[in-house]
């Protein structure tokens, strides 16, 4: 085409477009997508000192659950919800925890999953509730913590007002104990569990020859066992975590005191060989829960595969979070002031069992189960005990198949007439004196 024919062609077709009034084609505008939110589910715990193992391993029980709901794509509202997760170290202290808890409040923060020890969570639960967030603890047993009318507190573990009888009954009975010391570690969780295996004890008629009390920090604890061997106790029980349980046991094995050792779950953990190595082995102790390989296969499947063997709590700390996802769901909120209510209805059936709180916030229908340090230097359950009943625990290998359930269903407790877990001490099913 020479100049002159394509000049005229172009303003030919810029003649027509004018005339016409029309523009080049833009294409049809895309729907627009809901914006996203991010909702900040904290942590709370021990991630340093003596107890970190077990403020770890509920961190990253909290993780699982968040990275789980995250897969899931959660709609809320009409919104796709992102879960991230805060985490903040407690140090197992209280002073501490109330600092941790108004840096949580401040960073508007929609719930709470911690902390571990009771000490810890009864005062910083009173920050979050005058902030209108809730808080649920996978590990605090203290009575006290659900005893104050905060609706905006829970657990996912049962308390020691159920705990204490448990292993109080398994002293007398089992372990036939007729002369037991008993000591505490002065904390909310130790001195409130060793008075009420002071007094399920005393309603058995078993003497207290000795009640001694240490604190939480201590590492010798040889004058005290001094004393406690003068009184020759068949067992000796510890309201304590395994930081001091540990060290205790092995120096009275040092001081040639050979009383059963008997513990609460702050020391129910397999990092008691570890602490007192061989003195362990034999040592009774109680969870006020289901015992780890109890939880869901699901659950311990993806947990194992990411962060290892489960420590104590991981299942309960993980139960704790999905609650505050459920009941987000149900209230089609992600506002603690609206979701906080459906805490009470939500029931689904998480890595630890059905969950379902009552109207105090505490876990319905706990189950404690009673442990025996083996050989290999791993604790195993020997007792499940519910509503004061006791039934010998067999390994979910041997339970019958439960009909799977969305989300994992826990195994449930053997039958009473189930043979014990291997290696454990024969077990007789039988009714504790006191019904909780
Ligand atoms: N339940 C034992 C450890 C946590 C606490 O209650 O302090």
């Amino acid at each position: 085409m020479n100049r002159p024919t394509k000049l005229a062609l172009a303003v030919a077709v810029a003649l027509g477009v004018a005339a016409c009034g029309k523009e080049e084609p833009k294409p049809a505008p895309k729907a627009e997508a809901p914006a996203g939110v991010t909702v900040t589910i904290a942590h709370a715990g021990p991630l340093t000192g003596s107890i970190a193992h077990l403020g770890k391993d509920d961190e990253n029980g909290v993780a699982l659950a968040i990275e789980q709901a995250n897969a899931k794509k959660l709609v809320i509202d009409g919104k796709p919800v992102t879960f991230k997760m805060m985490s903040e170290d407690d140090q197992a202290d209280p002073k501490t925890g109330t600092t941790v808890a108004q840096k949580l409040v401040d960073a508007k923060v929609a719930a709470v999953v911690g902390h571990l020890n009771s000490g810890v969570t009864i005062p910083a639960s009173e920050i979050y509730n005058k902030a209108g967030i809730p808080v649920i603890s996978g590990s605090a047993t203290n009575p006290t913590l659900t005893e104050r009318g905060l609706k905006t507190v829970f657990r996912t573990v049962g308390r020691d007002d159920q705990q204490g009888p448990a292993i109080a009954a398994y002293i007398a009975g089992e372990l036939k104990g007729k002369k037991v010391a008993i000591v505490d570690d002065k904390t909310a969780y130790g001195e409130g569990l060793a008075n009420e295996v002071e007094k399920a004890l005393k309603g058995a008629k078993v003497a207290i020859v000795s009640r001694e009390r240490t604190t939480d920090k201590e590492t010798d604890f040889k004058a005290i066992l001094t004393k406690i061997k003068a009184k020759n106790p068949d067992v000796v029980f510890h309201g304590g975590m395994d930081a001091t349980g540990g060290p205790m046991l092995k120096q009275a094995r040092e001081l040639g005191i050979k009383a059963v050792f008997a513990f609460g779950d702050g020391a129910c953990t397999d990092e008691m060989s570890k602490l007192a190595g061989a003195a362990s082995e034999g040592m009774a102790c109680s969870q006020a829960g289901l015992p780890a390989v109890a939880a869901s296969k699901d659950f311990q499947d993806a947990f194992k595969a990411k962060y290892g063997e489960i420590k104590q709590y991981a299942p309960y700390f993980y139960d704790g979070a999905m609650a505050i996802i459920e009941a987000m769901k149900k209230a089609n909120s992600v506002d603690p002031a609206k979701f906080t209510p459906e805490m009470f209805n939500i029931s689904f059936q998480g890595a630890t069992g059905k969950v379902e709180f009552d109207a105090k916030g505490d876990r319905k229908d706990a189950e404690m189960t009673i442990f025996r340090m083996g050989k290999d230097g791993k604790i195993a359950p020997v007792a499940i005990v519910k509503g004061g009943v006791s039934t010998p625990f067999a390994p979910p290998a041997a339970a019958p198949a439960p009909a799977p359930a969305a989300g994992g269903a826990a195994m449930p407790p053997a039958a009473p007439t189930a043979a014990p877990a291997s290696g454990a001490p024969k077990e007789e099913a039988k009714k504790d004196e006191k019904k909780k």
